[in-house]
């Protein structure tokens, strides 16, 4: 359908190859934390000779009048190159005219560019090579933007925060483990629209992945292909254009940490290609022992240490996740470069939000953990240029799962637009096995009040385990043991604790990590319910469930909907791993169960339960979506209830105001009129139970049932 956009970008590919000349001594001292051979290999494959001379740039020569330099020569090239291309006459015209577009959004975007790139790489003799090669990489890329999407770009420009809305609603699942391929995906359209999602993330098994342990999905072999049994790229670009036509914005994930063994990349490197070498960490023995005593073991149990050896190379080389999964080396700028042509492919085969896989870890740093280093922003910033220079109707994603202060440096308007609200799971939970909100108030207290800009995803589970992230300055101020509060969720929640109406699997076998792995219905009780065929059990594990989605739809940010999870139904966890020798050292396939779309295999019980489940979850998200404009991004005010167990907090924006009610206990919680009139409730309608039925007068104050929640709105508001 686009055929230039299929296939390395050829203008860009030409200068990579042009620059392959021999290396110039390297005076730098940033990336000195790269081993010597790396840093050569990086030299050799970024020099130019024919430039050389000009390009003698330190960080502090490098001025804002010569990025505007070369723009220009960027520009002048390649329209000489559209001008002398073989394409038609109005083809030829279009591009001219997009160029122009491309070069004024540029031009906005050199001051936030030089900056970044001279914090990353400022130090290198060929600066203004790198410089060149990047900007380069970004207009090339956007003039192959699809004219669709140049509408889409031009919209959202005029409405940068289009996503910062009560309608954003996201769901994310697997194709393959959903409903097997494309074709069946364009069948679910009404599932989709039925949970109001206008965002729809399809995991990383989409791509060609290597057989055995991918890691589900995140070893990825080729951004630019599809796994052939789930469908071909052109079908994807099918199906992402119907979903836009349906108001649905499809996300894709991007590791960009690393890549899967057989990725191109990885294969040009085993075969001794010097320039793909350097794209990856390949070390000796000496080498690597100079930074593996600072790493952490990510999956302790799967695997020890950071590196794998290689044969081909006779290196070792690093990766941190698992063996399948080379970690990529940004000190090298040809990498950031390439992913930007990657992710450039991806928008412009109509992904509107890319996923940011691991990005804690794309900068690494000798004598240091590697994680959170100080360029990752940098990093972060340079492809939001990208973004904004090239495709502006796209937005990025931060994956960091840590305590807030940790995280929040990754996401902004500038940096990735949405970030994982990645403690919000921990309090839900804990506040859930406590019945005391306590906690969780302080947290919201402290970290959602101010906006600060910030969109943040919310979820109580996704395809992740469970983990115990939280704010540990607040856990002490708070007087709570981190260790022992993370110990209790994995007790609890894995079943272990005597009376939990939970059912899951630690993940890590150490119960100090607090990491969990089951579905959001085993986890609210519906399987230990089910298996009782206990009537309040259940009634009881449907209304945890409904009570936390209430809480997810009703905080600031964007509700995330893990589908291949079951969210929509309380599904069960799925041991079927146990049986399957590439995923039964992985709990994680606890909660990645096939959907078996007719509900043929499961009993009358269990199918009465997931259309509860669904009928509420479908009902809050129509709710959200249609009556409750205060609940976008924006302000919350956490108020008092007078009762631990009860959540109260207040939206506002200039059109509503609402109190949002969560009680976590499993008992009646009646509230004081004192902590509704002094935010003006006195009369009200509650959203959920009655919607436009006569409001509540609520002189005498109000009774919460067992696990309800509210959104309470004022009757003199007319919303
Ligand atoms: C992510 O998670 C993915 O969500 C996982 O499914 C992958 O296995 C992993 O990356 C590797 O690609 O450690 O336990 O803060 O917490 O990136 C989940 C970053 C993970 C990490 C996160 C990682």
């Amino acid at each position: 359908m686009y055929p230039n956009s299929v296939g390395y970008n050829p203008i860009v590919q030409h200068s990579i190859l042009d620059s392959d000349k021999t290396p110039e001594k390297d005076h730098s001292t940033s990336g000195a934390e790269c081993s010597t051979p790396l840093r050569e290999i990086e030299m050799m494959t970024m020099s130019s000779s024919a430039s050389v001379s000009q390009t003698r740039f330190t960080r502090n020569e490098f001025q804002l009048g010569d990025s505007k330099q070369i723009l220009k020569e960027t520009v002048g090239q390649l329209e000489s190159e559209i001008r002398n291309s073989n394409s038609s006459a109005s083809e030829k015209t279009e591009k001219l005219e997009h160029l122009k577009v491309l070069e004024h959004r540029s031009s906005g975007q050199l001051q936030r560019l030089t900056s970044n790139l001279k914090a990353l790489y400022g130090d290198r003799h060929d600066f203004k090579d790198v410089f060149k090669r990047i900007l380069q990489t970004f207009i090339a890329g956007g003039l192959e933007r699809p004219s669709e999407l140049k509408e889409l770009d031009k919209q959202r420009e005029n409405n940068p925060n289009w996503f910062a809305s009560n309608k954003s609603i996201e769901a994310t699942l697997y194709v393959d483990r959903h409903c097997k391929t494309l074709d069946n995906l364009e069948k679910e359209i009404n599932l989709f629209k039925s949970l109001n999602v206008n965002i729809l993330h399809l995991m990383p098994t989409i791509y060609k992945l290597p057989a055995g342990d991918n890691d589900g999905g995140y070893a990825i072999s080729d951004f630019r292909t599809v796994d052939p049994d789930i469908g071909t790229m052109d079908q994807l670009r099918d199906v992402f254009t119907s979903m836009r036509k349906h108001g649905i914005s499809p996300a894709m994930d991007v590791t960009v940490n690393h890549t899967s063994h057989e990725h191109p990349w990885a294969e040009a490197a085993k075969a001794g290609d010097p320039e793909k070498q350097g794209f990856y960490f390949l070390m000796s023995e000496a080498e690597k022992n100079e930074y593996q005593p600072n790493l952490i073991d990510v999956f302790p149990d799967i695997r020890k240490g950071s590196f794998t050896w290689n044969k081909d190379t006779s290196k070792f080389v690093w990766t941190t996740f698992k063996s399948s999964q080379w970690d990529l080396n940004y000190n090298n700028p040809k990498v950031l470069a390439a992913m930007a042509n990657e992710l450039m492919f991806l928008a412009n085969q109509g992904a509107e939000m890319l996923r940011f896989d691991a990005v804690p870890l794309i900068s690494k740093k000798k004598g240091t953990n590697c994680l959170y280093q100080e360029n990752v922003p940098h990093i972060l910033q340079t492809f939001n240029v990208m973004q904004k220079i090239a495709a502006p109707g796209m937005i990025f994603k931060s994956e960091a799962i840590d305590e807030p202060k940790l995280i929040k440096p990754y996401v902004g308007h500038d940096l990735c637009q949405l970030g994982y609200n990645a403690t919000l799971p921990f309090h839900l939970w804990d506040a859930l096995k406590h019945q005391d909100s306590t906690f969780l108030s302080a947290a919201l207290t402290k970290h959602m009040q101010t906006p600060e800009g910030r969109v943040w995803v919310n979820y109580t589970r996704c395809h992740d385990e469970l983990a115990a992230k939280f704010d540990s300055d607040l856990a002490k101020e708070s007087g709570i043991d981190r260790r022992q509060r993370s110990e209790e969720l994995a007790h609890f929640y894995s079943g272990a604790t005597e009376g939990s109406f939970s059912k899951g699997k630690l993940f890590l076998s150490n119960p100090a990590s607090g990491t969990v792995s089951a579905t959001q219905g085993s986890l609210a009780g519906v399987e230990q319910a089910l298996q009782n065929k206990d009537p309040q059990q259940i009634e009881a594990a449907v209304n945890r469930i409904k009570l936390l989605n209430s809480v997810v739809m009703s905080v600031p940010g964007i509700p995330l909907i893990n589908l291949t999870g079951g969210d929509d139904r309380g599904q069960i966890n799925d041991y079927s791993y146990l049986q399957d020798s590439d995923k039964k050292h992985d709990s994680r396939w606890l909660h990645r169960p096939m959907r078996d779309i007719d509900f043929k295999q499961k009993d009358a019980l269990e199918v009465q339960v997931m259309d509860k489940v669904f009928t509420d979850l479908a009902e809050l998200t129509r709710i959200r979506a249609q009556d409750m404009p205060a609940f976008g991004a924006g302000l919350m005010q956490v108020v008092g209830t007078g009762k631990n167990s009860v959540l109260g907090f207040i939206r506002e924006n200039d059109q509503q105001k609402v109190m949002v009610l969560a009680n976590f206990s499993d008992k009646p919680q009646p509230i004081d009129s004192k902590y509704l009139s002094r935010h003006n409730m006195v009369s009200a309608i509650d959203k959920i139970s009655q919607e436009d039925a006569q409001a509540l007068n609520l002189d005498t104050g109000i009774e919460l049932a067992p696990y309800q929640s509210m959104w309470l709105v004022p009757v003199e508001n007319k919303t």
